[in-house]
């Protein structure tokens, strides 16, 4: 995987690249859709291509190798060819999930011992076995396997937590260097920076992980309960110490306001299931602000979903979603994930435009006010 540096803006630090991978390019900023079983739920890889315009997705480590689980996916020949998507793909690494869905863990130095929210089988997570299972599952970024502390951690166990996710880091970078990819191209590891809120740790990790020389790093560890303020405070911080010739994923952020701050705080990559989870609650995302669909005030309102928008937004009415979510359709959700995704894809895609044109901080300032409106 290579990244190209192409426009950084006058008056902030956004930036606009190209990433390239072995299953082809990424234009950033960029926001990856969340396929955490290997689908983006309710949405066709057509679509998500034609009219979400997604350029990669993410998959994630701890639910694959619970189901379908590593067997299937090396007779597969790896995700691509289990579910059929060509375009690059990004896998989390499980550091976040196990802690953040299996309610029985235990936590040792070798790694991380977990019960499968599915059945309650008890499993193992170590940084050698992570990283086989991402060279099994073969997406051509791969995260490295961290603790992620809760939002209000104090300072000794946030402290205690980072050198944890440290001597992981190391550990895993040696496994990955000692194995192969198995498909015949090559995977990207991305460490990622922990440390809580604490200015002084995060400085320390982003150091740490900036002589790594890898491919690309990772902000991990934020959006867990923090004010928003803080968080912004820390892209900076970190962002100030990670390389610039390196793509900078914000993981699991955030709402659109959040996603413009990051871009003007020098973040490439994002990720965030509120647009699909959000979407399938019947909440829409526009540049006028967020829509509940539900709400009777859209019953009679026959313009289409986002005048602006992809195809699907044009062809239904914000009438029809309405009906369609009162009678439970499945379409419903269907509709108002593509909507949400794509409109997703069109805010990282405009600021990438603006970054270009030089007056990105103008463009995000005139569209701020309304993303945070609820109409
Ligand atoms: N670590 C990993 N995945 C993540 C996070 C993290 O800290 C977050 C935190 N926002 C989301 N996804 N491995």
């Amino acid at each position: 995987m290579t990244f190209e540096l192409q426009h950084t803006d006058p008056s902030s630090d956004a930036r606009t690249g190209l990433i390239t991978t072995a299953h082809g390019q990424i234009k950033t900023p960029i926001f990856m859709p969340v396929g955490t079983c290997g689908s983006v739920k309710g949405v066709h890889f057509s679509e998500l291509k034609e009219q979400v315009k997604a350029q990669i997705i993410l998959g994630n480590t701890y639910h694959l190798y619970l189901r379908p689980g590593l067997d299937i996916l090396k007779s597969a020949g790896g995700l691509h060819k289990f579910n059929g998507w060509d375009r690059p793909i990004l896998t989390d690494s499980g550091g976040f999930q196990v802690f953040s869905l299996t309610g029985i863990r235990k936590l040792k130095e070798e790694g991380c011992e977990f019960r499968s929210h599915i059945d309650g089988s008890k499993h193992f997570f170590t940084p050698e076995n992570v990283m086989d299972t991402e060279r099994i599952i073969g997406a051509d970024i791969i995260m490295a396997f961290d603790e992620c502390p809760p939002g209000d951690s104090d300072y000794q166990y946030a402290r205690k937590s980072l050198q944890l996710t440290q001597r992981w880091l190391d550990r895993c970078i040696r496994r990955f260097n000692e194995t192969e990819p198995l498909y015949g191209y090559n995977q990207s590891l991305f460490p990622i920076v922990q440390g809580c809120t604490y200015k002084d740790l995060r400085r320390e990790a982003a150091k740490y992980i900036a002589d790594k020389g890898a491919d690309g790093n990772a902000i991990g560890g934020l959006a867990v309960g923090e004010p928003t303020e803080v968080m912004y405070e820390m892209i900076e911080t970190v962002n100030d110490i990670l390389p610039k010739d390196k793509p900078r994923y914000l993981m699991g952020v955030g709402t659109p306001q959040n996603i413009l701050e990051a871009i003007e705080r020098g973040v490439d990559m994002f990720d965030c299931v509120m647009p699909t989870r959000n979407g399938r609650n019947a909440m829409l995302f526009t540049y006028n602000g967020t829509i509940n669909i539900r709400n009777k005030k859209w019953e009679n309102d026959f313009s289409p979903i986002d005048p602006e928008g992809c195809d699907t937004d044009i062809v239904y009415t914000k009438a029809y979603l309405h009906h369609l979510f009162k009678a439970q359709e499945l379409l419903a959700m269907q509709i108002a994930s593509i909507h949400n995704l794509a409109f997703y894809l069109r805010l990282v895609s405009d600021a990438r435009t603006h970054i270009e044109q030089g007056d990105f901080t103008i463009w995000k300032r005139s569209v701020m006010d309304n993303l945070g409106r609820r109409i």
